[in-house]
């Protein structure tokens, strides 16, 4: 996950993951390096391997931005230089990674009711369905523990992966050290990732080479970003180890684990459907927002009622929800709604992952 920060357009992060999945450009080009295990890198970089990293056109490890990044990490972490310019001289920058982590262009115009359709399709809700009754005992612990229900989980998981399905072909060590040094505009949050990639793979006892996610760096089932895995994942099987990758158990309390930390309210609702007078009535409250922060009361200034009851004192937003040139559809957003979109930042996002929720919570 919750990758949160990054996900300007989780929509496209999963589908282009799917989509890259099975082409070319998403394909490890070069042949695996030998293992590197940074725990016990010590020695000068092989100057073979140097070498060929230079003819390959790569050259991390020759960047002075590089060479400060890892002299910042043997001094706050521990870790060898020579260790980790060995490592950089054998990561390959990765242009997909740039062509898909841009934002997309100011004249695509977004859709509500396609977004939707992609999410609630028949195999992601028949593999929910079949997700849900495999690891019920899981996802009733998760509840239990965090009170998250089952059905939110695995719509997450859904949306985020399709059940491990789809959990991104990119080496992680190689696109996020191409975002934090080769896309300026997000240099410092993937530094900063890939600073907590390298922590936990030192963690975990990891080769840095063998981990594959997204191509912004999300990992596993739940597609947690390493400084997530680092502050919210859980060990929910108690096996002693976190493991998000081939572990559905670990996944689930990990999500639940994010969504609680974020806000997360038990037993309370997600969203309302909404009536309102006027279309430009609800322009400052569409301004304001998705942080919940109006109760319903304060909402009648703007012409706006729910269909449903609400709670006098429970805050709320104006989620809209453009349809291309068609009308938008528009919600009061709960916050467990805020809470969702804290996982990927996306009204969109948020908006699927309840209603395909729902929808497996009406078919089981
Ligand atoms: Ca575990």
């Amino acid at each position: 996950m919750p990758s949160h920060l990054l996900r300007a357009a989780l929509a496209a992060l999963v589908v282009a993951v799917a989509t890259a999945a099975g082409g070319a450009a998403a394909k490890p080009r070069a042949k695996r390096p030998a293992a590197t295990a940074l725990a016990t890198a010590a020695g000068a970089p092989a100057p073979s391997a140097v070498a060929r990293a230079a003819a390959d056109g790569t050259g991390y490890a020759e960047r002075a931005e590089v060479r400060a990044f890892v002299a910042e990490m043997a001094e706050r972490h521990g870790f060898a230089e020579s260790g980790l310019l060995q490592m950089f001289s054998q990561v390959r920058r990765n242009d997909a990674a740039i062509r898909l982590i841009a934002p997309a262009p100011p004249e695509f115009r977004r859709s509500w009711a396609a977004y939707r359709a992609r999410f609630l399709d028949p195999l992601r809700i028949r593999e929910g369905l079949r997700f849900w009754n495999e690891q019920e005992l899981w996802l009733d612990l998760a509840a239990q523990r965090f009170g998250v229900p089952p059905e939110i989980v695995v719509a997450i998981i859904g949306v985020e992966t399709l059940y491990g399905r789809m959990t991104g072909e990119f080496r992680v060590v190689d696109v996020l050290t191409t975002l934090a040094f080769d896309y300026p505009q997000r240099a410092d949050y993937f530094r900063s990732e890939l600073e907590q990639y390298l922590l936990y793979s030192r963690e975990s006892a990891l080769d840095v080479f063998s981990v594959r996610g997204s191509f912004a760096g999300a990992i596993g089932l739940p597609q947690f970003m390493p400084g997530s895995i680092r502050r919210f994942a859980v060990d929910l099987d108690g096996d002693g180890s976190v493991e998000l990758r081939s572990n559905p158990a670990d996944a689930i309390g990990s999500v639940a684990s994010f969504l609680a930390t974020h806000g997360w309210r038990s037993g309370e609702p997600v969203r309302f459907e909404m009536r309102f007078d006027s279309e430009a009535r609800l322009a400052p409250l569409v301004e304001a927002g998705i942080r919940p922060q109006f109760t319903i009361s304060e909402l009648a200034e703007y012409g706006v009622s729910s269909a449903e009851p609400v709670a006098p004192d429970m805050p709320l937003a104006l989620v809209d929800l453009p349809n291309g040139d068609g009308a938008a559809s528009y919600y009061l957003g709960a916050p467990n709604f805020f809470a969702i979109t804290r996982y990927n930042r996306s009204s969109f996002y948020a908006m699927a992952v309840y209603e395909l929720a729902r929808r497996l919570a009406a078919l089981r």
